[in-house]
């Protein structure tokens, strides 16, 4: 253990090093052919009625490094696509490769046969053949499309989707940029997600140092005791790390530095999108204010912020208004802080700004664990309903990862719950067996807090208790009744689904009625973050916003231990409803919601 920290560290500080050196590399006398290497930075853009996309094997060179991809029109990203609201458009997709492809439109309203799911929504697109998309645009924003077929979006196939309004934009700005973040590997996905299978954490070169441990950094005693006595890897933050992942911006690695453009005093929109397979990002541009305008494509209130956390498949739409004749550097470290993608915002080619250095690794705690850890401030009536909801682990399973007795020891005024008691009557839907680790006993709702990480950071960081729709929500029904469902997973054994059960084994549709209200409730029972998208819809988060300005999202990341709740208003389809870490989907974090006509038999 002690062996694989120090080469973690190592490894760390040589990714700095890289990072430093390519600043002195880019304002030395190599920086005029950084200029030529800029100007051919911004991706094709396409427009029209009926756009032509060919699905192909490419490369990507990356920092010099050159790997194969799975392109479309023959990069990664692909082609940008925009489009106008009110639009028809036909999407016309040739598929060379020798297995089927797909392209899903993240994030649009679109009839559920168009949108673009493999044996949920369509039958795929076979090798060699044509497929053509047809929708009317019936929104505006930030967006993105992506492969939903095997594991090519891993390799390359994503690009961004922008639509501009029919009417003004709400959103004032001078100039705008579209931020690709993503995350791309030399080793072939499918080895990768073996290796995941075989070993979870290998990927992981972070572990606690002994000598971390004794001098007591980072956790409380008891909180270190806690996750030892659990066997847990507190460091586990991310599955895939910097140490096989690059990270990237508009396809580009750190040292080939992506820039944009600005003329200082401008209003620079910039939108990102996290195309990542397996990376959360937390977002910054030192010296620069970012005010966030929407997120999913959706108008938000302005909030002022340093930095914003970016789930896999989430959107942020930030403005910034560099004033200074100089650079800025845009940072998006791993949530694990294993690497960063970096970018530079400047008002010419060839510019750098001071890239900081990556920040003291996160850990997990025991929030993470589904455990409240300070409960000091609750009343009696609180605590006790917090013993209404404890449920624990699998009766007779070796190593679980939750014994809420123990833990309960530690815990003053707790006394009197008999926590040893395995109780899973409150979450009874869940399916026991090996792919469930553990149901979490105190889960709460963490969108008011920061990501992972970003709790002292030292400046403002985006919480989802921030959003506050900018136009008002179109339905404003309450919900006629609640769903829960329970995010699951075993980590040792890389198992993951919903309420314990894994797609492939048993698609088990989760049914609604048409044009019905429902409040979801996701209650992750896992260790890991989760970014959770349904297809098909926005969700309006079911947080303390002004009547009728609930935040709108097709994608919402689940906090470990977390609860999210959302309403939303059921179109008629078949929808997929999954974690989008990809490997998390691929092994079976994926169901299908299931919305049929009123007078039809549901439910
Ligand atoms: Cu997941």
């Amino acid at each position: 253990m002690g062996d694989r920290a120090m080469r973690g560290l190592g490894r760390r500080q040589f990714l700095i090093g890289t990072a430093l050196s390519s600043v002195a590399l880019a304002s030395g006398p190599m920086a005029w052919s950084q200029q030529s290497v800029a100007a051919a930075m911004e991706p094709q853009t396409l427009s029209g009625s009926d756009i032509y996309l060919t699905i192909g094997h490419g490369q990507i060179t990356i920092d010099g490094r050159t790997g194969h991809a799975v392109t479309i029109n023959g990069s990664v990203p692909g082609p940008t696509l925009r489009l106008k609201e009110g639009q028809t458009v036909r999407l016309h997709i040739t598929n060379t490769l020798e297995e089927d492809t797909s392209i899903h439109w993240h994030g649009l309203l679109v009839p559920f046969e168009m949108d673009g799911v493999p044996g949920v929504s369509f039958p795929g697109i076979r090798a060699g053949e044509t497929f053509t998309y047809e929708f009317p645009v019936k929104q505006a924003g930030t967006y993105w499309f992506h492969s939903h077929s095997g594991l090519q979006e891993q390799e390359g196939h994503y690009a961004a989707m922008i639509i501009d309004p029919a009417g003004p934009d709400p959103v004032a700005y001078d100039r705008e940029h579209v931020i690709v973040l993503s995350d791309y590997s030399f080793i072939h996905p499918h080895r990768l997600f073996q290796k995941l299978k075989q070993e979870a954490g290998v990927f992981n070169f972070q572990k606690q140092t002994i000598a971390g441990l004794l001098a007591g950094q980072d956790q409380s005693h008891a909180e270190r005791m806690e996750w030892a006595r659990e066997l847990m890897d507190p460091t586990d933050i991310s599955d895939i790390t910097g140490a096989v992942y690059s990270f990237l911006v508009n396809g580009r690695g750190p040292a080939d530095n992506w820039t944009g453009l600005f003329t200082p005093g401008e209003r620079v929109r910039l939108r990102f999108i996290n195309a990542a397979a397996q990376t959360i990002f937390n977002v910054r541009i030192p010296g620069l204010k970012l005010s966030v305008v929407a997120t999913d494509g959706q108008n938000v209130r302005p909030v002022t912020v340093d930095e914003f956390q970016i789930g896999n498949a989430e959107t942020y739409d930030v403005v910034v208004t560099p004033t200074e004749d100089r650079a800025f550097t845009l940072v998006a470290e791993a949530v694990d802080r294993s690497g960063m993608a970096r970018a530079t915002l400047a008002p010419r080619l060839g510019m750098t700004a001071e890239v900081p250095p990556l920040r003291e690794r996160p850990l997990g705690t025991m929030k993470d664990m589904g455990m409240a850890h300070d409960m000091s401030g609750m009343s009696g009536a609180e605590r006790a309903g917090h013993a209404d909801v404890a449920a624990m682990a699998v009766p007779g399973m070796a190593a679980p990862r939750v014994r809420g007795s123990d833990v309960m020891g530690d815990m003053a005024g707790m006394e009197g719950m008999d926590m040893s008691m395995r109780n899973w009557m409150n979450a009874p839907q869940v399916e026991l067996g090996p792919g469930v680790q553990s149901i979490a006993p105190m889960p709460m709702d963490r969108t008011g807090e920061t990501g992972q990480g970003l709790e002292s950071v030292g400046h403002r960081v985006l919480v989802y208790k921030d959003l506050i729709a900018l136009e008002p929500n179109a339905d404003t029904r309450a919900p006629s009744r609640e769903l829960e469902i329970r995010l699951t997973g075993n980590m040792e054994r890389f198992m993951w689904g919903f309420d314990g059960k894994k797609y492939s084994d048993k698609p088990s549709p989760y049914a609604f009625r048409k044009n019905e209200r429902v409040r979801v409730s996701l209650v992750n029972d896992t260790m890991m973050a989760h970014p959770i998208h349904l297809h098909g819809h926005f969700f309006e988060l079911a947080h303390r916003a002004p009547l009728g300005h609930m935040p709108r999202k097709h994608t919402v990341i689940v906090a470990p231990g977390g609860i999210v709740k959302f309403d939303f208003t059921a179109e008629p389809g078949d929808w997929a409803f999954h974690c989008h870490m990809l490997y998390h989907m691929h092994a079976g974090m994926f169901q299908v919601f299931t919305v049929r006509p009123l007078d039809g038999a549901a439910a």
